[in-house]
């Protein structure tokens, strides 16, 4: 079977989507950090689209910590396909990504920062690729940023990255670009720049003024559910488009962009790809974070404990299905502002749809991952509104202790789990109260008796796997 490349393009069947532009024509307005399933299912898919009316919005990818998409896309000329996975399936090769450097080419990394044509610097790096304290500010004590202010010509952090790439610009008296965010963050952008400037400020100065004066860091929300690439996956694809494609991605079809309106210069038109472009994005972006983030946590951590795999197998237990749609509904809703035009009942009963979407394998095992990081910003910033407010957090406890307990059953059967602080956590294993008092975690909420107080309750019924659904009534 022929590899999927630019050659190949000619010969795939009719009903593959495909560029429908020159690819030599392309430049790279855009630099990406992170070129992972996620950015190549939603912005690079993005971006594709707008290459079509305009060819300076390529994207040349920078992969940091890992050789793995660059060795795979190479031979394909940087083109993969995107499979959207919903009742019926459609496929589409993306040529967005015209190439791939990775961590070791550091003057190629350093002269795509600092090129011309490049108007975005954007990333998709996960919440741990930012570095930051529980009160969202740069971590001086994180040990790539300490070793990046110690070394800063030899970056190894993305915020050391960016800050090397915006002084080189100033030096070379280019224009200010656009640091896009696209992580799953409440306020994304803001802390960003704040973590940016904080660092330049260590180490450059001079950077750091002309950062506050020029350049942007527009807050963002991303949406699309993107399971693994897996092998069901790769045969679907090499049947429909009669390619070996070394890399496919998966996603729903369903996706959503919202990209505050603040750019350094000119803003791309990805209007027509369906980005919405907002004065302000903190309401859709605490909706999504602490609605469809927030029940994903809950499906996963709960149902992992009821011998779930799936989202969609999550869903079919009513028990389950029904404790996300209370949580979302009379916990998390009345915590949003939502921006004019956000329906919140509709939006809660159209993410449940699609977490039951049956022709989506989202492992829950993905979304288990990064606990630590992912918890802040999906349920814990709805317990500090609530108990401001005098809500009751009970409901919200619950996937927190059920967090809680998934660290215990890894510490007892002496298995790894995917998170930055794994050591810590595990050692603290069966010890909640250890893990609930990491300040870098939970934040002002360690000393909340009333959180505390929830969660060992929930933490007791949760004794019994299926104890969630007793909590509260
Ligand atoms: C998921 C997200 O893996 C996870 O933690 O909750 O990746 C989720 O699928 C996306 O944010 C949906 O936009």
């Amino acid at each position: 079977m022929t590899r999927l490349s630019d050659a190949a393009l000619g010969t795939l069947p009719a009903a593959i989507g495909r560029p429908d532009y020159d690819r030599r024509s392309v430049r790279s307005g855009v630099v990406h950090f992170g070129p992972g399933a996620f950015h190549r299912a939603h912005q690079a898919a993005a971006f594709d689209r707008l290459l079509a009316d305009d060819p300076r919005w390529g994207i040349t990818a920078i992969s940091l910590n890992s050789r793995g998409v660059a060795d795979a896309l190479a031979p394909q000329d940087g083109l993969y396909t995107l499979a959207r996975l919903d009742a019926e399936a459609d496929y589409r090769v993306i040529g967005a990504i015209r190439g791939i450097l990775t961590g070791d080419e550091r003057a190629a990394i350093l002269a795509a920062l600092a090129s011309e044509d490049t108007r975005i610097i954007s990333m998709t790096v996960t919440e741990k690729g930012y570095c930051l304290t529980a009160a969202g500010e740069l971590d001086f004590g994180h040990p790539a940023i300490q070793s990046d202010l110690q070394n800063p010509a030899e970056p190894r952090s993305i915020i050391g990255w960016l800050a090397a790439g915006l002084g080189e610009r100033r030096r070379r008296g280019l224009p200010a670009p656009t640091l896009l965010s696209c992580d799953n963050l409440a306020n994304n952008g803001r802390k960003l720049g704040g973590a940016v400037r904080a660092f330049a400020a260590a180490t450059d100065p001079e950077t750091t003024r002309w950062i506050d004066g020029e350049v942007r860091f527009p807050n963002a929300m991303v949406d699309s559910i993107t399971p693994a690439t897996d092998d069901m996956l790769r045969r679907r694809v090499s049947d429909a488009t009669g390619m070996v494609d070394a890399w496919p991605i998966q996603r729903e079809r369903f996706s959503q962009w919202v990209i505050e309106d603040d750019f350094a210069g000119e803003r791309p038109t990805l209007e027509v790809a369906g980005v919405t472009f907002a004065g302000d994005v903190h309401g859709y972006e605490a909706a999504k974070l602490r609605l469809l983030n927030g029940a994903h946590s809950s499906l996963a951590y709960i149902g992992l404990a009821l011998g779930h795999a799936t989202v969609a197998a999550a869903m079919a237990d009513d028990r389950l299905a029904g404790f996300a749609e209370r949580m979302m509904r009379e916990d998390v809703a009345p915590s949003l502002a939502p921006p004019p035009g956000l329906d919140v009942a509709a939006y809660i009963g159209s993410i449940l749809a699609r977490f039951a979407n049956p022709a989506i394998e989202h492992r829950l095992s993905q979304i288990a991952w990064d606990g630590s990081q992912k918890l802040p910003y999906r349920i814990l910033d709805t317990v500090r509104d609530a108990l401001a407010a005098g809500r009751p957090v009970d409901r919200l406890a619950v996937p927190v202790a059920a967090w809680l307990r998934f660290i215990e059953r890894a510490a007892s059967a002496d298995e790894p789990i995917t998170d930055p602080l794994a050591d810590r956590l595990l050692a603290a294993g069966g010890d909640w109260r250890a893990i609930v008092a990491m300040r870098e975690i939970f934040g002002d909420l360690a000393n909340a008796p009333a959180f505390l107080s929830a969660i060992e309750r929930a933490h007791a019924a949760l004794a019994d796997p299926a104890g969630f659904a007793r909590e509260p009534a």
